[in-house]
């Protein structure tokens, strides 16, 4: 099969923090990466990133032009209320209608999320996803945007990514606060945040609003890399704790029970534990009755070996391949597979993962709706030659994760739309301006936009409907 249905959404996805910029202006408070990304040695910041606050017209006509229909934008936290708890910021809430009514008006479907990693700075240093303050704070904000921007925006994300704020934070700590191997207080975090992102769900559905609300995961597969017991072993628990955690929360409404056992025996290895407060699952088991999509943000598998020895990582930031080192105590370490391609950033290509996660969603989770990947594409260090950027790695990467969408799709799993990261070239939390991904090639110094041979294939996909070589 080649065919998409008519009505799938070939989108574009970005982040307020990765291409607004203008962090200074009209009123718009700091949020966690403005400080962590302005720290002595850091090499680059969101001051400016691609420039959306003050470019986005031109962005949608140019999405627009090339026939995507649908943009993952997220709302700034911190523009909308400044220190994340107090006084509402008027020129935030109109720079997000005057966003969303030129998405409208150029027929690209805003697909909103409403914390996409850009915790407010004054709740961050409170003990961000750790105080459990900060839980009404973000169901306050979220009724702020529903209120105005509800009328208007059909397709709502609580979170992106719980996972990677818990284990890029506080596990492998290229994320702020850059805490490292503190595994207990990542499973709080996450247990925090579906908490919030339920609340937020069971409001929304109190409120009639016209349109559909559900969360962003990451889900990466996670594979023996032999049939050794404790190979299998090691897979397992990786993604019990990256992925069947939350996914119970969200869609079974309870984390199951070999799920907890696994998580307690994780946690066991790491000398803590997790508290869950009275009455918070029967908040997660109401929204899981009522959540209408998973977005599923999918890049990437690992292959994992058993290891009993102490953490130890090193994050491949800078694309020299070959460099990542992860290792987790109780847990087990992902290595490279030799059958399997990787990007600069040693990120293993492997689309058959996404497929397999697709099966796997319908098969333990029935209740699910639908599905639309949110985040799909390739880190690379696109050459810019007088304004062509040739990306043929980039489309065949695209390309196979279509095949197996496909695949997905015709075995019945209900996948509705695709959003490529990125839109146009953004900032990388953690790489900097150099991994580029976008359909569109930002030239950073004079915030021009060109589009990259990608972007004319997608074009054709979307015109089409149709997988296109
Ligand atoms: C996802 C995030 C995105 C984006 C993407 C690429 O986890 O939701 O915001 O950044 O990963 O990751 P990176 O920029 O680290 O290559």
């Amino acid at each position: 099969m080649k065919q998409f249905a008519d009505d799938f959404i070939f989108g574009g996805a970005t982040a307020a923090f990765q291409v607004e910029g203008a962090a200074k202006e009209d009123g718009r408070g700091p949020c966690c990466w403005d400080e962590y990304m302005n720290r002595p040695g850091s090499c680059f910041n969101g001051d400016k990133a691609s420039d959306f606050y003050h470019k986005y017209k031109d962005d949608l006509e140019l999405a627009n032009e090339f026939g995507i229909n649908g943009i993952r934008i997220s709302i700034s936290w911190s523009r909308i209320i400044p220190d994340g708890s107090g006084e509402v910021n008027r020129k935030g809430i109109d720079f997000y209608n005057r966003l969303i009514d030129e998405c409208i008006k150029n027929e690209v479907e805003p697909f909103v999320t409403l914390h996409h990693f850009d915790t407010p700075l004054t709740l961050f240093e409170k003990g961000d996803w750790l105080n459990r303050d900060i839980i009404a704070h973000f169901v306050r904000f979220a009724e702020i945007c529903f209120v105005h921007f509800g009328d208007r925006v059909k397709k709502w994300a609580t979170f992106n990514e719980p996972w990677s704020v818990a284990q890029n934070g506080y596990i492998i700590g290229n994320f702020p606060p850059s805490i490292k191997f503190d595994i207990p207080k990542a499973v709080q975090i996450m247990h925090n945040m579906m908490v919030a992102h339920a609340k937020t769900i069971n409001l929304y559905k109190t409120m009639n609003l016209p349109g559909e609300i559900g969360i962003v995961h990451t889900l990466e597969g996670k594979c023996p890399i032999s049939d050794k017991a404790e190979d299998k072993r090691a897979a397992y628990l990786d993604d019990t704790i990256a992925n069947t955690f939350m996914l119970d929360a969200c869609f079974k409404g309870e984390y199951g029970k070999d799920t907890l056992e696994t998580i307690h025996e994780i946690l066991k290895k790491n000398h803590g534990t997790f508290t869950v407060y009275d009455g918070d699952m029967d908040i997660i088991r109401t929204a899981s009755k009522d959540i209408d999509f998973l977005g599923m943000n999918y890049y990437s598998s690992h292959f994992l070996q058993g290891y009993d020895g102490e953490s130890k990582m090193h994050h491949n930031g800078t694309g020299e391949k070959g460099t990542s080192v992860f290792a987790l105590q109780g847990i087990g370490a992902r290595v490279s597979n030799p059958n399997v391609e990787t990007t600069d950033w040693d990120w293993p290509i492997y689309p058959q993962g996404m497929y397999e996660m697709l099966v796997r969603i319908k098969r333990d989770y029935p209740n699910y709706k639908k599905i639309y990947i949110a985040e799909n594409g390739m880190g690379y260090k696109d050459d810019f030659v007088d304004g062509n950027i040739d990306d043929t790695p980039r489309i065949e990467y695209i390309r196979k994760h279509f095949t197996y969408i496909l695949k997905a799709i015709q075995e019945g799993v209900n996948v509705k739309g695709y959003y490529v990261w990125s839109l146009m070239d953004v900032l990388s939390w953690s790489n900097g301006y150099n991994k580029r991904y976008g359909l569109f090639y930002v030239d950073f110094e004079s915030q021009k936009r060109y589009p990259k041979k990608s972007a004319y294939w997608f074009k054709k996909m979307s015109k089409t409907k149709r997988l296109v070589s």
